[in-house]
């Protein structure tokens, strides 16, 4: 093999190494928290994805680097510049054109596919709203036509479309739930909104990952301006709901007629209508996913 062969060699088995290696530690590699919600599967996959896409496009700069300064460094004192390297158009065009490809490749998907999956649940009526107002440096949630005015904590009921509407009355905070990988501004003035349909039960007490978390430097309390978040099965939602967003009582046996007689249940939002919680409680099992 000529020496020019041989140093193409050595840096395409570096590569292919170092792809390996890089590949195999991304495999199953517990990067990313919980994920609690159909929004974060899409996120997971898309960040996954992306990572793997990337292993060898930076392997290849590294193992190029690596052969480079092995094989070309001056031994010795060097006594002046190296001759110039005017470079190689077709190699130049390959690496342009196949990182190019891959960048366009992943405008599509996850890019544009992702995103219209993410906003699915805005073309769908959700089963749950929550009203979420940020503050410096706290969290006041409700559910609006439930009487909960201002719950201790975030319960959703698994599988089913929630809507949050977020807004502040200061300055602008953001809206953050790590399980669910949604993140939305709460803007002074306006009404933000962000779907996410939970697909599994989990609290913040055995998982910090479901928690509301300001995500916008918002001031001297803004680390701690947060709310634990508990996903539930649906029945258990339904008698949170009845009991006013306390702890739903032992003996309770949940059901619509109790929920529609529970605080503040006559209360409708007159822009909106009935609110979705109490729709979804005069159907046995709410609405169908
Ligand atoms: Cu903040």
């Amino acid at each position: 093999m000529t020496r020019p062969g041989r140093t193409l060699a050595a840096a395409a088995a570096l590569w292919l190494a170092l792809t390996g290696l890089g590949e195999a530690l991304l495999w199953r590699a517990p990067l990313l928290p919980t994920a609690a919600a159909h929004e974060a599967r899409v996120s997971d996959e898309a960040f996954r994805l992306l990572v793997r896409l990337a292993v060898p496009v930076f392997a290849f700069v590294v193992s190029v680097l690596v052969v480079a300064v092995a094989r070309f460094r001056v031994r010795g004192r060097p006594e002046g510049d190296g001759p110039p390297v005017w470079g190689s158009p077709r190699v130049v065009g390959a690496w342009l054109g196949i990182t190019g490809l891959l960048a366009m490749g992943i405008m599509v998907n996850p890019g544009l596919v992702g995103l219209s999956e993410l906003m699915a649940g805005h073309r769908h009526d959700p089963d749950v709203v929550v009203r979420v107002e940020g503050s410096m440096w706290a969290w006041k949630v409700s559910y609006p036509g439930s009487g909960i005015e201002a719950a201790p904590e975030i319960v959703l009921p698994v599988d089913r479309l929630v809507r949050f509407e977020v807004t502040s009355i200061d300055v602008i905070h953001s809206f953050w739930v790590p399980a669910f990988r949604v993140k939305i501004d709460a803007v002074p003035g306006r009404v933000t909104e962000a779907y996410v349909r939970p697909t599994r039960v989990g609290e913040f007490e055995t998982d910090p990952a479901f928690r509301l978390q300001c995500a916008e430097l918002c001031g001297f309390g803004h680390a701690g301006m947060r709310m634990p978040v508990r996903v539930v099965p649906e029945e258990e939602f339904r008698s949170w709901l009845a009991a006013g967003g306390g702890k739903p009582p032992a003996t309770c046996e949940p059901s619509g007629t109790e929920l529609r007689s529970g605080p503040g249940a006559e209360v409708e939002d007159p822009e909106r209508g009935p609110a979705p919680q109490l729709r979804a409680a005069g159907l046995p099992g709410g609405r169908g996913g």
